[in-house]
């Protein structure tokens, strides 16, 4: 039997919404929604049908349905036909003298399903009669109420906590002209780097300034995170170029999205995006870093979900799942990695008033500090699973360098109250200056690695960041051995301004031998390049604080000019394959932490001290500042006193 009510339902198809993979990639969820739009549809048109087929059935018929059971829930049903035998629990008390009550009872209830049965059919006929663009769009405007919902949901107001002591945010500005020159120079060339990447680089992670697009290496992921914006930040903001830093932050803002299905580096994206939106949020006062950083690091904490609690060196933003490099000695997690998140994770604990993060770092700390050390070093690798080391090499540069640099850090950070860590510190560069330092044959201090029992006589650029470390704790040493360590810092960074001055571009190879005759230059063709790396600039930069000795300004500058005369192109800044080359080749890469550390040092270097000075600023790996919190480590762990 057919009814003209149904006709529009059977006899109209909806067109394909096409609301497949295709349409919405990256958003599985919403798929889903679309998904159960459609089904409810077609379920209310199949409910419709059901009633309406129902009702139009003769009463027979109809009553057999009911016989299936179904009335002794719905109608207390009285059929005297069949001689008054009882069916059911109502049949039982159903007499024949209230037949014409229950008919109308039944009548009752007949009518109420034909009006409600009438208004679905109308309802679903309505949604029919839209077209496809605006069922999208219906579909568009649930899909972002449950967007928004769960941006309310994400960026919930975090607790109030008390405001470290942010003194020397500005100016720094210097009296003398050369100086103040030199310091204008540094922020034009800011300027060229950020203009570029504003130009042809915008939101993908780094820029390749030749091909003038965007680039990004695996420690992002396969996302657009703008490593770029967020690196620069801070540095933006101390060089007073405030329009750059709102459309960065404006960026962020909107764009920043890290419900993404990305792999990325825990330790990278630590250092630069959570260590980069921190600083920013310190210096600007805007809580949308705040509220970012904290969002990020919720992502990366599954990282941690391993039998030791030592992270995977990777994780999935999106479903948590961890992984090592392969490369990694035996699938270990990496020293340098896992070692350096304690200065961003105690200050989200100190933000957040959860605690959740200083446990996990002061976990990996106390896990370190059980475990037997060959010849008191730290080896490179320790087995997540296994929590045994895994290949005996250690290094003060890749692999290993952050991890002391932290040690010594949280120290400061912590006001000089954390001295578990300064006492693994301490530790820490003894037995490197036992083992891995040594004197060439030329006089130049260096710091070689250790491989398996055996010292290799090369020292990395990433080493060189030690000059500065050792002057940083030079103050609060053991056995007062301040100028011991002020002087060690002194000569790591003669050693490594020696590895730019003997190359022709001036600037500095990634490795450097002290070997067979061989002091302070690359042997290997693929160790001859520079990409841009900060760490002499910064050994530079802390010496001059520490000393005022005019050399390491002049060194800077040196640097600077080389930076500019040869990896300046027209489309931003490259790193060189050659530096002993006269006419090097460009590795068409513009790195982040070219705008977040070898700018940052360069410009800090011709300023005043009293531009973020370092009683009161510890900056992360990637050079971005935080502040020192002058609070006793053990309140972070939960104490409301400082939520
Ligand atoms: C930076 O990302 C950090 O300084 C890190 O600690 C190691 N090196 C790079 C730059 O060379």
């Amino acid at each position: 039997m057919t009814t003209p009510a149904l006709l529009p339902l059977s006899g109209r198809r909806l067109p394909p919404l096409n609301l497949g993979a295709s349409s919405f990639p990256h958003h599985r969820a919403t798929l889903r929604l679309s998904e159960k739009f459609i089904l409810l549809l077609i379920l209310s048109a199949f409910i419709t049908l059901c009633f309406g087929a129902f009702f139009f059935l003769p009463d027979s018929s109809k009553h057999k349905r009911f016989d299936l059971g179904l009335e002794d829930v719905l109608i207390p049903h009285v059929d005297t036909s069949k001689g008054g035998k009882n069916l059911g629990g109502f049949l039982i008390h159903g007499q024949g003298h209230d037949e014409h009550r229950h008919r109308e009872e039944e009548e009752r209830l007949r009518n109420k399903i034909r009006a409600d049965h009438e208004k679905a059919l109308e309802e679903a006929k309505e949604k029919l009669k839209k077209s496809r663009d605006e069922i999208q769009a219906e579909i568009q405007t649930e899909k972002n109420k449950v967007v928004q919902e769960l941006k309310k949901k994400d960026s919930k107001p975090l607790p109030p906590v008390p405001l470290p002591n942010l003194v020397g945010i500005n100016s720094g500005e210097p009296a003398d002209p050369d100086i103040r020159e030199r310091r204008n120079k540094i922020k034009e060339m800011m300027k060229h780097a950020w203009d570029n990447y504003r130009q042809y680089g915008w939101g993908h992670n780094e820029l390749k300034p030749i091909a003038r697009k965007g680039h990004s290496t695996n420690i992002f992921g396969n996302s657009q995170m703008g490593a770029t914006i967020v690196d620069a930040l801070d540095t933006l903001y101390i060089m007073g170029l405030h329009d750059e830093f709102r459309e960065g932050q404006e960026w962020i803002d909107k764009n920043l999205d890290f419900s993404v299905n990305s792999e990325v580096s825990v330790f990278e994206v630590n250092i630069r995006f959570i260590g980069g939106l921190l600083a920013a949020y310190y210096l600007s006062g805007q809580e949308v870093f705040k509220i970012k950083a904290v969002q990020l690091a919720g992502k990366l904490l599954p990282a941690f979900n391993t039998p030791t609690g030592i992270p995977w060196a990777m994780v999935n933003l999106k479903s948590g799942v961890g992984r090592n490099w392969g490369w990694a000695s035996a699938g270990s997690s990496i020293l340098a990695e896992f070692g350096t998140l304690h200065m961003e994770f105690v200050h989200l604990s100190y933000l957040t008033g959860d605690p959740v993060y200083y446990n996990k770092v002061m976990h990996i700390r106390k896990l370190l500090q059980k475990m037997d050390r060959p010849n008191g070093l730290y080896p490179n690798y320790l087995n997540p699973r296994t929590g045994r080391w895994g290949q005996h090499h250690t290094s003060v540069g890749g692999l290993g360098d952050s991890f002391y640099e932290y040690l010594l850090k949280a120290w400061l950070m912590s006001d000089k109250t954390d001295t578990e860590a300064r006492k693994m510190y301490d530790d820490a560069i003894e037995a490197i200056e036992k083992h891995l330092i040594r004197k060439s044959n030329g006089g130049l201090t260096f710091i070689g690695e250790w491989k398996n029992g055996h010292l290799e006589r090369k020292m990395g650029h990433l080493t060189c960041f030690a000059g500065g470390m050792f002057a940083l704790g030079a103050d609060g040493s053991r056995d007062d051995k301040a100028g011991h360590y002020l002087q060690l810092g002194a000569e790591i960074a003669h050693t490594c301004h020696e590895s730019y001055d003997r190359t022709t571009l001036k600037l500095g190879p990634e490795a450097f031998k002290f070997d067979g005759g061989v002091e302070a230059v690359a042997v290997r063709q693929n160790e001859k390049y520079y990409i841009l790396r900060p760490e002499v600039i910064e050994t530079y930069w802390y010496m001059w604080r520490f000393t005022h000795d005019p050399k390491y300004r002049q060194w800077g500058w040196e640097a600077a000019q080389a930076i500019d005369k040869y990896c300046r192109v027209s489309g931003g800044f490259s790193g060189v394959k050659d530096v002993y080359s006269s006419s090097p080749t460009y590795d068409d890469v513009q790195q982040s932490f070219f705008l977040a550390e070898t700018l940052k040092y360069l410009y800090l270097l011709f300023s005043n001290d009293d531009l973020l000075p370092l009683d009161n600023w510890v900056f992360n790996t990637e050079a971005h500042p935080l502040p020192v919190l002058h609070l006793a480590n053990t309140t972070l762990s939960g104490n409301p006193a400082y939520r």
